[in-house]
């Protein structure tokens, strides 16, 4: 019941009501994956209202933020549930042409909330500085995120200049956002796609092991 109003604040852009909820809901103990799985049910409400003209880009924009602020009073709640011995690493960015971050986000932070370091490398990420980013850190996996069909050149381009590099026998990829699927892993390259958060942390697990 409470978590619905939590959904519908967001979902409604009600960014004061929004934050209150999430903060009582910390004070009194509740799970911070709960209010996740709220704020991912409520992103999906807002994608649909901009489908149908009934929210424009400025309703995006404000839901992201939304998003964030929720994200910065969650995650220290986080770490303290899942104190952490890092157990792999993981480059990850929104790639090149694309600037939609929200999703990356969500999977940046579960994989940090469960045990893996985690670099961000932000958004319109161009092919060659995920190559300088594995060569400095020696990921075990590298994560593509992009919303646009315009993206899946764009992690195609990220994989082919990975393997320019000499480095895809070294890096598990994965790629991710609404409309990849299998087809679009098989045109890029990658090794497997996820469909959320959860299908990533559990992609990384089986790469790399992990609690
Ligand atoms: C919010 C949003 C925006 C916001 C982005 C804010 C931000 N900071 O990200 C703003 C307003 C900036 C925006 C801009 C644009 N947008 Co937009 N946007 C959306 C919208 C409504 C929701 C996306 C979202 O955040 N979803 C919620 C998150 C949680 O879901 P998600 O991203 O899918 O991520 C989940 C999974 O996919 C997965 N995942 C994500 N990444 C990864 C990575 C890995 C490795 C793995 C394993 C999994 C994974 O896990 C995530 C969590 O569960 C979508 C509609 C849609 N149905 O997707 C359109 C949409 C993606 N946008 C679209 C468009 C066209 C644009 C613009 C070009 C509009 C314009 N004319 O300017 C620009 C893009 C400019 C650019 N160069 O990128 C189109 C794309 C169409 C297409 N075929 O290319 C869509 C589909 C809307 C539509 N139906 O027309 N947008």
């Amino acid at each position: 019941m409470s978590q619905d109003t939590l959904v519908s604040a967001l979902a409604d852009l009600r960014e004061e009501e929004a934050l209150q909820i999430v903060q009582d809901k910390l004070a009194t103990g509740e799970n911070p994956l709960t209010i996740l799985e709220s704020c991912r049910k409520a992103v999906g409400i807002v994608g649909e209202r901009f489908e149908k003209s009934e929210y424009f880009l400025p309703d995006l924009v404000m839901a992201g933020e939304i998003l964030k602020e929720i994200s910065e009073l969650v995650k220290p709640k986080m770490a303290m549930v899942g104190e952490v011995k890092r157990v792999g690493k993981v480059v990850i960015g929104t790639v090149q042409g694309d600037i939609h971050d929200i999703g990356k986000d969500v999977v940046t932070f579960m994989l940090d909330a469960n045990g893996f370091e985690v670099y961000d490398l932000g958004v319109d990420v161009p092919p060659q500085a995920f190559v300088e980013k594995i060569r400095e850190v020696k990921p075990e996996v590298v994560g593509l995120s992009g919303l646009l069909t315009l993206a899946f050149d764009g992690m195609k381009a990220t994989v082919d200049a990975i393997t320019a590099a000499g480095l895809r026998n070294h890096v598990k990829i994965m790629i991710g956002g609404s409309q990849v699927d299998e087809r679009i892993k098989e045109y890029t390259k990658a090794d497997a796609y996820g469909s959320d958060a959860m299908a990533a942390v559990s992609l990384v697990k089986e790469w790399i092991g992990g609690t």
